[in-house]
């Protein structure tokens, strides 16, 4: 059996983000207004700099612009997580990162299945925010056993999706036509069904323990609950939004707005409220649930783990008490990130961000001997530029929870992050995303030392 039979993980990646991308937007139209917003800012945004256009494109970024998305989901079981594992496995999205929400008062713990690398990134930028339930915050021993009842009731996955990934592991790969098959019954899972498993005084019992867990716990799946498309100016994108009358909230969570862009900014619009059927609902007992709601985010450049504590520090600093509710957030974040600088150069020579280095077309200009990275690069010979966040930020997705809940809700769970018990569940550890990104830079290194006959002397170019 040759492996060229076997179609690539990346185009089952990309074949099954075509598939879900349009069943979500027939199912949230609101998704499609959000996507045309974001087609005309970033094209605006291309036209009006030509010079962002060919750094997009020489940083192989151009083309997955358009088809760039996250979406996010909720799981109630280890035994959930560790099958949806082996599910994104197929689509070549591995675990990378460990979000703990309970600090923020949401009794979840997270990671983003995504592809590791740039070539498979670029290729198909596909990421799911993946969080798992913690039943072990739910103070009430009788709800906590009456969620863990339901859940066990449940199988999110067909079949078909389950045999697809038991063949995908046997065999090494799936041919074109199982794939196909796969792609179609994995959907299945992340679809939105307006049946609940409960009657409408469960639902309100366990609505009131926390949003979160009615929300996975009295449905059959964990429906995707937004996909959430890259824009190249996301101020724009949100006076857009409020100018159509989307109801965007005032914040944008993360960085403020920079000449160089860092890390991730998002904003999201209001949950729809959704009509739900519950078990008991011929007796009338029909209501409303929010599921899902719209999200858009700008990338920037990824720091390394300096500029993430300086970037941590500063958002504290921002913060403050009363986090992004204070009437001069905006203004506090500009004041707190003056401290942060805003010139590539500067984040690169500071070692406060991730670099790609690449020879430029000049190497007869090379000085004899020359092998000090910083010589080259000042002499145009090397060029540097920005590898980008491919990750999420904590307190962002805390703000983004907390908005789609419908919540000013501030509570918060005494209990810490509990990675080992998520990985445990996981059944495998989650990449550490500051490795992944020292990788790309580190290559890149490597290569251009490798073209230029140098000694492979790290020291030396860094
Ligand atoms: C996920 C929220 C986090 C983001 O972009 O940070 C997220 C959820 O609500 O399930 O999507
Ligand atoms: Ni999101």
């Amino acid at each position: 059996m040759t492996e060229n039979k076997f179609m690539a993980e990346h185009d089952i990646r990309a074949a099954f983000f075509e598939a879900m991308s349009r069943m979500y937007r027939a199912e949230v139209p609101l998704y499609g207004d959000l996507l045309d917003i974001v087609d005309d800012v970033n094209r605006r945004a291309l036209s009006t700099d030509p010079g962002l256009e060919a750094e997009l494109r020489r940083r192989g970024e151009l083309r997955r612009l358009g088809q760039e998305r996250h979406g996010a989901i909720r799981v109630g079981t280890p035994a959930e997580l560790a099958m949806m594992r082996r599910v994104f496995a197929v689509l070549g999205m591995h675990p990378v990162g460990y979000y703990d929400l309970s600090a923020a008062g949401v009794p979840v713990h997270s990671t983003a299945f995504r592809p590791l690398g740039l070539e498979g990134l670029n290729r198909n930028p596909f990421r799911v925010f993946t969080s798992l339930l913690r039943l072990d915050l739910i103070g009430d021993p009788a709800l906590r056993a009456e969620a863990t009842r339901l859940l066990s009731r449940r199988t999110i996955f067909t079949e078909r999706a389950i045999a697809g990934v038991e063949r995908f592991e046997r065999d090494g790969g799936l041919d074109e036509q199982s794939a196909t098959s796969f792609v179609e019954a994995v959907l299945e899972t992340f679809r939105w069904h307006s049946d609940a498993v409960v009657d409408s005084r469960t639902y309100d019992k366990l609505h009131r323990a926390h949003r979160l867990v009615a929300d996975v716990v009295c449905f059959k799946g964990p429906h995707i609950n937004h996909l959430t498309p890259r824009t190249l100016d996301i101020d724009a994108a949100q006076q857009e939004m409020k100018a159509r009358g989307i109801k965007a909230k005032d914040v944008i969570e993360g960085p403020p707005r920079r000449t160089v862009p860092v890390l991730l900014r998002q904003t999201s619009f209001e949950a729809l409220g959704e009509t739900v059927r519950f078990v008991d609902s011929e007796a009338g007992a029909s209501g409303t649930h929010t599921a899902r709601f719209g999200e858009i985010e700008q990338r920037g450049v990824a720091l390394t783990p300096k500029g993430r504590v300086l970037y941590d520090t500063l958002l504290d600093e921002a913060r403050g008490e009363q986090g992004a509710q204070a009437q001069d957030y905006e203004q506090r974040l500009q004041q707190a990130f003056s401290r942060f600088p805003d010139d590539l150069d500067v984040l690169r020579r500071q070692r406060l961000g991730y670099f790609k280095y690449t020879l430029a077309d000049r190497r007869s200009a090379l000085p004899p001997g020359t092998t000090d990275l910083e010589t080259l690069v000042a002499r145009g010979i090397v060029e540097a530029s920005p590898v980008i966040y491919e990750d999420f930020l904590p307190v962002s997705a805390a703000g983004v929870f907390q908005s789609n809940l419908g919540g000013t809700e501030r509570r918060s769970y005494s209990a810490s992050a509990a990675q080992d018990a998520f990985e445990d569940a996981l059944g495998a550890s989650v990449a550490d995303p500051f490795t992944l990104y020292d990788a790309i830079q580190a290559s890149s290194i490597a290569s251009i030392r490798a073209a230029l006959g140098a000694p492979n002397d790290p020291g030396a170019t860094r």
